[in-house]
């Protein structure tokens, strides 16, 4: 037996108490990273996800992006009802604050697609501060414009669910006061888009007080929410920067798609034309209208105005139409007594689903 006090000790000793710290350090830094990590998922984590939802407006998470700051808040709290807000929405607006001039909730770039069908039942469950008939009023401030929305339509109606799925959210966050009309049009003789829009006007003027109107395409969605769908001191072209045309206007002119005009600039170019059956010219005899009441076309820049549309083959009954050229010679003679004060149609019904207002529409045949 070695005599030494220190080596039988630590020669048989040491190597076990080295593991054990060892060990002990292990399991240290196995906690320590453990923390770390339900810490970082806790909060951070759950932000990512969030902001991905926001910006991809993928899921039921898109509410919180939709709604407004108090709303949100409104949205978690258990008692929250709609009708209520409804109630708060109409007798309180003379107390609230303009909104401001760019919509604090905004996001920029959005991702489009149309691979995934669209279920409108859960459009509606993610859109619960749009009322009866599409209608939306911020809750939080007085929205700048009341704007109605036309589409003219018919036998679109996967479209249409696409549109809803993108629009409604995005209307929200321009903190628009809004209204969603499309306007289907009876019965199957030639498609008449301009005629169409000329009703919606008309309609939508009937429920209530619009200043502003965007006439939209029902395949055309905006990739941009700072695209903003209202009206401007000039007519206003939205969707200037279509997949289809890689992204750039096909002519200068070109004002087809999704246009925006207030009461005053489409009545001072008397509305559009009743009279163009069938595919093509009818924007060009707008914008025909517009020039020759002195007026321009504004426009947003080319990346926030990017937009797609949803591919499709050609409607029954929209062939294109041989007259169109020489319609549109002819523009600045036609106008003044073909327009919204040579209007004529037959309302066949009117319907007010959760996300828009349906009015069908008898609009005649060509002469
Ligand atoms: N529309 C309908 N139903 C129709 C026709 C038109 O709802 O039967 C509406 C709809 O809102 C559409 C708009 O009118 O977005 C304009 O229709 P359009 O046919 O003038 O224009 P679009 O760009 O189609 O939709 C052009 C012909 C596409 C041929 C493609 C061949 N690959
Ligand atoms: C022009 C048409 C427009 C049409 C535009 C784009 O030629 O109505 O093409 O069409 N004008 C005439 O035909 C006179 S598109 O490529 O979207 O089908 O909007």
């Amino acid at each position: 037996m070695h005599k030494d006090p220190l080596l039988p000790i630590t020669t048989v000793a040491l190597p076990g108490t080295s593991l054990q710290r060892a060990c002990r350090l292990l399991v240290l830094l196995c906690a320590l990273h453990l923390s770390v990590t339900l810490v970082y998922y806790v909060s951070g984590g759950e932000l990512n996800i969030f902001q991905y939802f926001v910006q991809n407006q993928q899921d039921q998470y898109r509410r919180f992006a939709n709604a407004t700051p108090s709303s949100v808040q409104n949205l978690l709290k258990p008692g929250y009802n709609a009708k209520d807000q409804e109630i708060r929405n109409t007798s309180n607006m003379v107390d609230l604050p303009n909104c401001p001039e760019t919509s604090p909730l905004l996001v920029g770039p959005l991702r489009i697609e149309f691979s995934v069908s669209v279920n409108l039942e859960e459009v509606r469950k993610i859109n619960t501060n749009v009322r009866e008939g599409g209608r939306y009023t911020p809750e939080d401030c007085k929205a700048q414009q009341k704007v109605a929305l036309i589409i003219p339509f018919r036998n679109r109606d996967e479209h249409l669910k696409y549109w809803l799925y993108y629009l409604h959210p995005i209307l929200q966050r321009q903190q628009l006061d809004y209204g969603v009309y499309i306007i289907n049009q009876d019965g199957d003789v030639t498609f008449n888009r301009a005629k169409l829009l000329n009703v919606g006007f008309a309609e939508a003027l009937k429920e209530y007080d619009y200043q502003c109107f965007v006439f939209s395409d029902v395949d055309l969605i905006p990739m941009d929410d700072r695209n903003i769908y209202k009206c401007y001191s000039q007519p206003r072209h939205l969707s200037v920067s279509m997949d289809k045309f890689g992204f750039g206007l096909p002519y200068t002119q070109y004002f087809g798609g999704v246009s925006a005009l207030s009461k005053d600039q489409f009545t001072r170019i008397n509305g559009f034309p009743n009279n163009y059956w069938g595919w093509g010219g009818e924007d060009d005899d707008i914008y025909n209208r517009i020039a020759s009441r002195g007026m321009s076309i504004s426009r947003p820049d080319a990346v926030t105005g990017k937009c797609r549309m949803i591919r499709h083959n050609r409607d029954d009954k929209n062939d294109p139409n041989p007259k169109r050229f020489d319609l549109i010679a002819h523009t600045r003679h036609t106008m003044n007594s073909d327009g919204i004060n040579s209007l004529s149609y037959q309302v066949i019904k009117k319907e007010k689903y959760p996300l828009y207002t349906k009015i069908t529409v008898d609009i005649g045949s060509p002469r």
